[in-house]
């Protein structure tokens, strides 16, 4: 048995758990609530709160209470997109001259590789000195890798099998190297989930989308999909393997 699915087996025992204990005080409250407050009588009901259909009752109104749950939760909001303005900017970076620099030159006598390093702790900023470019096509339901013209110590595929997957295929990748997947799909809408990574994005058919995928550390991880695509959406796979 996997750690992924001794994990899975885990969080799944928690999931029923917890929804067994908030279910049994929903439905709970909902029936006590019913049965308790029915009236006995037939016919009207004393209208004791004074309550007019189209009319919000007044006693009911706290001003207050609607400023502090309206203005709490957006200043909340605007806390989280600050902090997480700048890794998010750092995820999307731009292609030219933004966090991982420019295409590789492997012309240039002073090229040594991408040399990625986390430039910031705190934010997890990722900086290279340059990248290569690979392609990653989605179909129903496998991943297509390909390395377009680098060499097999910076890029390789293959395929391998994968406990619950089967045969699925490999893309193999250097440590401390940055690549920018550039990405379509031929028939649905299909998402590379490169977990180890904790990114992903769309691929679409007709359109470019594009993925950085900065290798920091060695060893085998698994890609899903991540966006639903037909019947076999579960077992589209890939392994990711990084070697020095
Ligand atoms: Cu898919």
């Amino acid at each position: 048995m996997s750690v992924e699915s001794v994990l899975f087996d885990i969080l799944w025992d928690e999931f029923v758990l917890w929804s067994a204990f908030v279910a049994a005080i929903t439905f709970g409250w909902l029936y006590h609530h019913s049965f308790w407050y029915r009236s006995d009588e037939d016919g009207e009901l004393p209208n004791r709160d004074g309550i007019r259909v189209g009319f919000f009752p007044k006693h009911n109104d706290d001003i207050r209470l609607e400023v502090t749950w309206t203005v709490l939760p957006f200043l909340l909001i605007v806390y989280l997109t600050y902090i997480s303005w700048a890794p998010l900017d750092a995820t999307w970076t731009s292609t030219e001259n933004g966090n991982h620099n420019a295409e590789c030159d492997y012309d240039n006598p002073g090229y040594d590789g991408s040399n990625n390093r986390i430039a910031d702790m705190e934010t997890g900023i990722i900086e290279s000195d340059c990248y290569h470019i690979i392609e990653i096509t989605g179909q129903q339901w496998s991943w297509i890798f390909d390395c377009r013209d680098l060499g097999p110590d910076l890029c390789e595929t293959d395929f391998t099998t994968a406990e619950v997957y089967g045969t699925v295929p490999r893309l193999m990748l250097k440590e401390g190297e940055t690549y920018l997947a550039v990405m379509e799909s031929n028939d649905v809408t299909h998402a590379p989930w490169f977990l180890e990574l904790a990114t992903k994005e769309d691929v679409l058919p007709g359109q470019q989308t594009a993925l950085w995928l900065p290798i920091t550390e060695g060893g085998d991880s698994i890609i899903l999909c991540a966006e639903y695509c037909g019947d076999a959406h579960s077992v589209m796979a890939g392994i990711l393997s990084v070697h020095k």
